[in-house]
């Protein structure tokens, strides 16, 4: 998995925030990834890491204070435009999935970011150092298909403890009266042990769109969901709770996701057959890796000019051993 992240990797490593202190650098670094493409390193004291890439505004590692990575990257993932990279966390927006007439999964993650000098006040004061301000606005490239101004802002924050947090704040700033819609996920793929040892909690009893039967609106059963039918399985799960917990048994190691502004969330498995048609990604790779999406899909939302949304992930890591019962689901979901 790490050959596509450590080829072509050049030893240019410039300065972040030109009045950035010393230490500053400690906690950001400027270099260049793949192919030469523009990539951002967050550091964190305790040993932990993020990689961003400025195309698609997207995450590629995450990994914890011992250097293990949690984010499944392909082994076949592409760094080159207009490809997206199949894996890390891939922004989906203006549109998730095919809920819409726009490619699949919308632009935002087959274009060029910037890096965001200038961001208006954060909403919550942060004694983050481990950060990161992108924004991707409006083009005339993409007016062509999506007739709208507007200005997306994504802070990515690595915190002291290891914690990976996506705010994403988005703008309508259309000058024509204009509201627009738009849906959005954060395209989460988890790096799991083996998917047959996985555990989904959270989503129990939920209504969920599956999208393996033309989206049609089912009732999941009421326990946590697993992986072992040996089918794939692409469900959109709506109205969820704010947490939900991957439990990777065999790691002894259990996810949080928390969510907020994104009522929804998207789980995915390709499984073999899937695996094997798409080109970017290994025949047996299904095996190691769960796509858990924070998601806004089945109400989009609207924005008048001048308003702005607000959607925020933070995924976290508890050591588990389900079996000892270490991990209570119901202590989860209570500990806030
Ligand atoms: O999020 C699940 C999903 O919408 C699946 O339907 C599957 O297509 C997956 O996304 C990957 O989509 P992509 O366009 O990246 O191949």
């Amino acid at each position: 998995m790490d050959s596509v992240r450590s080829k072509d990797i050049q030893k240019d490593r410039s300065m972040d925030r030109s009045t950035s202190s010393g230490e500053d650098k400690l906690f950001v670094e400027h270099c260049k990834g793949v192919n030469g493409l523009e990539r951002v390193i967050l550091r964190e004291v305790r040993g932990s890491s993020v990689e961003v890439y400025l195309y698609g505004g997207q995450v590629t590692s995450w990994k914890n204070e011992y250097g293990e990575e949690l984010l499944f990257v392909s082994s076949k993932a592409t760094f080159k435009l207009p490809k997206a990279i199949r894996g890390g966390i891939p922004i989906c927006f203006p549109q998730f999935g095919s809920h819409g007439s726009l490619e699949q999964h919308g632009f935002a993650r087959n274009r060029m970011w910037s890096i965001d000098h200038d961001p208006p006040p954060f909403p919550t004061n942060t004694s983050n150092r481990a950060f990161i301000d992108l924004i991707l606005k409006h083009s005339e490239e993409d007016a062509k298909i999506w007739p709208h101004r507007y200005e997306f802002r994504l802070r990515i924050t690595l915190g002291p403890g290891g914690d990976l947090m996506l705010t994403s704040r988005i703008r309508n700033t259309n000058t024509d009266g204009k509201s627009f819609a738009f849906t959005f996920a954060y395209h989460t793929y988890f790096a799991v042990s083996d998917i047959s040892e996985v555990r989904v909690e959270g989503l129990e009893t939920l209504d969920y769109l599956d999208n393996l039967k033309g989206k049609e609106r089912f009732t999941e059963q009421g326990d946590a969901i697993t992986f072992e039918s040996e089918v794939s399985v692409d469900k959109i799960y709506l109205s969820t709770p704010t947490k939900i917990a991957i439990l990777d048994h065999e790691r002894k190691r259990t996810f949080v996701l928390r969510k907020d502004g994104l009522p929804d969330a998207v789980v995915w498995n390709p499984w073999d057959k899937k695996a094997k048609a798409m080109t970017d990604f290994g025949d047996d790779e299904y095996k190691h890796m769960l796509c858990v999406e924070a998601a806004c899909v089945e109400k989009p939302i609207v924005l008048k000019p001048g308003e702005e949304w607000r959607g925020r992930q933070e995924i976290s890591t508890v050591p588990s051993s389900y079996c000892s019962g270490q991990l209570d689901p119901k202590k989860v979901f209570q500990s806030d």
